[in-house]
């Protein structure tokens, strides 16, 4: 698959140590995708980073309701919620794009999930699926259709601004060697990746590995 400087873009989803082995809702493997990112980063011309940006005391936190449990689900306003364990704490050094992502041909940062009553999976809207991220704008005005995404985790945040993006008219291609899920129990014995997989494949989302990638 060949990049197109002019209308591709590398989308890295909440690279955050956070996130990673050591952080406070680590995805088994998470830091093996920083290699994969920087190289990466080298081929396309241009990308955006998200952050997972939260105020302490978030709705999404299970600290937040007195009773549950981590990855134990509730019902909010805008549907269902896993609650998580605190994490991404907005100004923490935890919740900075991980230090060893080069970051120069990220060109846009989009922190998330700042709102305290809401959460934020997705670069283009929060989990309303409706309050815009300011994202939908940016692509456009810079002409990007396809967008290429990487990070974690695949079955949250990955998944959730797949389908969006798809939903808004944008080419979506998973980089899945260069992303890692979490993988929380679903029904019938299946799994969060399981269940991703088959929602954004049955909407044209195409998956791939970064050694299918070559610079234009
Ligand atoms: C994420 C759970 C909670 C993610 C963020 O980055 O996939 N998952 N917040
Ligand atoms: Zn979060």
């Amino acid at each position: 698959m060949q990049i197109d400087p002019r209308h591709d873009i590398l989308g890295l989803i909440d690279v955050q140590p956070t996130f990673m082995p050591g952080g406070e809702l680590p995805v088994t493997d998470g830091d093996a995708v920083l290699p994969v990112i920087n190289r990466l980063l080298r081929r396309f011309g241009h990308a955006f980073a998200t952050q997972d940006w939260h105020p302490a005391g978030h709705a999404s936190f299970a600290s937040a309701h007195p009773g549950r449990q981590p990855y134990d689900t509730i019902e909010m306003p805008y549907g269902q919620q896993v609650l998580w364990p605190d994490h991404g704490i907005a100004g923490t050094p935890s919740a900075e794009i991980h230090h060893d992502i080069d970051q120069t041909r990220i060109e846009v940062i989009i922190r998330k999930g700042f709102r305290p009553h809401l959460d934020s999976y997705s670069a283009l809207f929060e989990n309303d699926r409706e309050t815009p991220t300011g994202l939908e704008a940016w692509l456009r005005q810079r002409e990007f259709t396809r967008i290429f995404l990487c990070g974690l985790a695949t079955d949250f945040c990955v998944a959730w601004s797949a389908e969006d993006a798809v939903h808004l008219g944008f080419t979506v291609i998973v980089i899945q060697n260069a992303c890692r899920g979490i993988g929380l129990p679903a029904s019938d014995s299946r799994t969060t990746m399981d269940n991703a997989r088959d929602r954004l494949t049955a909407l044209g989302v195409m998956f791939i590995d970064s050694g299918a990638l070559h610079p234009a």
